[in-house]
């Protein structure tokens, strides 16, 4: 299981999004347009096939039911957790006004959407905490209506936490299904100004291909972790980190990057054991199959190493990982020595746990208050502002051939003086 920093070097640097799955495709862009043209007879004809349940709005009473059925634990851990999100985003800038310029009335109109469409994945492990990690990011950014869709059954737990999250609609439809009912609207279901969250292939593709329909985040798909650790780290703690992202699905990795062998082989020996108690042993080790641990020149290398990956994680198990930050590029989410761990940003840190993957961190952050916001340029210039930039506009259209600008341009020019000239 343990590689050379060689051997990796060009795997790391070829990742991108499944989106080259031909047979996935064609299935997707069937669905899609069947739902753009049928709309709900459609949508409940895939839903029912593919999740074996037609489509179907859960009321936000049954969200209520399921909130007050949750032990007071769990709905202080819910709630805490929805607080630090909030406390986390609220200083984003959000809706206003921002001026470029006291010359009359230039900047920009930020604001909100209007309606989201949030996806929240089912399969084998319900994430409640993904409902809370993007609808709570929409309601702070001021989003008007957050529709959430999931695929049924949708277990009560995720109901609950749309109640704690403060979303408005769910819909029990998971899939590609899901991704056109909510980007061309049904009967039923609103459709949307943007989709934001994880899926799998299929969502994956469908958010790609109603992209201009609707908006999108990103393309966010398995989860993914690298740690970069030196002789200081903890091999219990490593081990237990990596099997905490392998655990979510076959598809996942979860990387371990070191220039300490002995630390790699202790790491190594932790895996197992921990494995042998682990009731998702098996999808982690699939996981763990198509990643692991590798050993390093040095810790600069790693990071190289890790920017060339760019992962949804980047983990910095050394002594003085602050000192690294600066040659940090490309990562989702950066988290700091041994303590501050991927799975305490997977649900309570504050950060919405929706980042990029498959190598997006590249061009791409994590999802955040301005991914629910839209920038409007307003132009109100003061005559004496625009008597002064209308001549330069006219000569740059007369450069470009644009003679009918240049003459629009013209008459402001003279704005100020027509008075005079009659
Ligand atoms: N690691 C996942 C999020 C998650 N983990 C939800 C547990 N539940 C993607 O960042
Ligand atoms: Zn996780």
């Amino acid at each position: 299981m343990i590689h050379l920093s060689d051997q990796v070097r060009e795997r790391f640097a070829r990742r991108k999004p499944f989106l080259e799955d031909e047979a996935a495709l064609a299935r997707v862009r069937q669905i899609l347009q069947e739902i753009e043209h049928e709309g709900d007879a459609a949508l409940d004809r895939w839903s029912e096939r593919l999740d074996g349940f037609p489509a179907e709005e859960i009321p936000k009473r049954a969200w209520r039911e399921a909130y007050d059925d949750l032990n007071s634990e769990l709905r202080d851990a819910l709630e805490t957790s929805r607080e630090r999100i909030e406390a986390f985003y609220v200083n984003e800038p959000r809706g206003g006004f921002l001026e470029a310029s006291p010359e009359g009335l230039l900047g920009q109109l930020v604001r909100p959407l209007e309606r989201v469409g949030v996806y929240v994945p089912g399969g084998s492990a319900p994430l409640i905490s993904s409902v809370l990690m993007a609808a709570v990011v929409a309601r702070v950014a001021g989003v008007g209506e957050v529709v959430v869709a999931s695929p049924p059954r949708v277990p009560p737990a995720i109901l609950a936490a749309a109640w704690v999250a403060g979303a408005d609609r769910l819909f029990a439809m998971g899939g590609a299904q899901a991704i056109a009912a909510l980007a061309y609207g049904t009967g039923r279901v609103p459709r949307v100004d943007k989709i934001v969250g994880p899926g799998n292939r299929y969502v994956i593709l469908a958010k790609r291909e109603v992209y201009g329909a609707v908006g999108i985040e990103a393309l966010p798909g398995p989860t993914e972790t690298l740690i970069v650790a030196d002789a200081s780290a903890d091999a219990r703690l490593l081990a237990a980190d990596l099997l905490a992202q392998a655990e979510h699905g076959p598809d996942s990795e979860a990387w371990l990057l070191s220039p300490d062998p002995d630390l790699l082989a202790r790491v190594e020996a932790e895996l197992h054991s921990q494995l042998a108690t682990l009731p998702r042993a098996e999808i982690a080790r699939k996981a763990l199959e198509r990643s692991g641990l590798v050993r390093v020149g040095s810790l600069e290398e790693a990071l190289e190493l890790a920017n060339l990956y760019a992962p949804e994680h980047l983990c910095l198990s050394v002594e003085d990982p602050t000192r690294w930050l600066g040659r940090v590029q490309n990562a989702g989410g950066v988290f700091l020595g041994e303590h501050s761990c991927e799975a305490l940003g997977d649900y309570i840190a504050g950060p919405s746990h929706v980042m990029p993957t498959a190598g997006t961190a590249r061009f791409g952050g994590g999802l955040a208050v301005r991914d629910f916001l839209k920038i409007i340029p307003v132009v109100g210039l003061s005559s004496e502002a625009v008597a002064k930039l209308a001549p330069l506009g006219a000569q740059l259209a007369r450069e470009e051939g644009l003679e009918a600008h240049a003459r629009a341009l013209d008459l402001r020019a003279h704005n100020g003086s027509r008075g005079d000239e009659r």
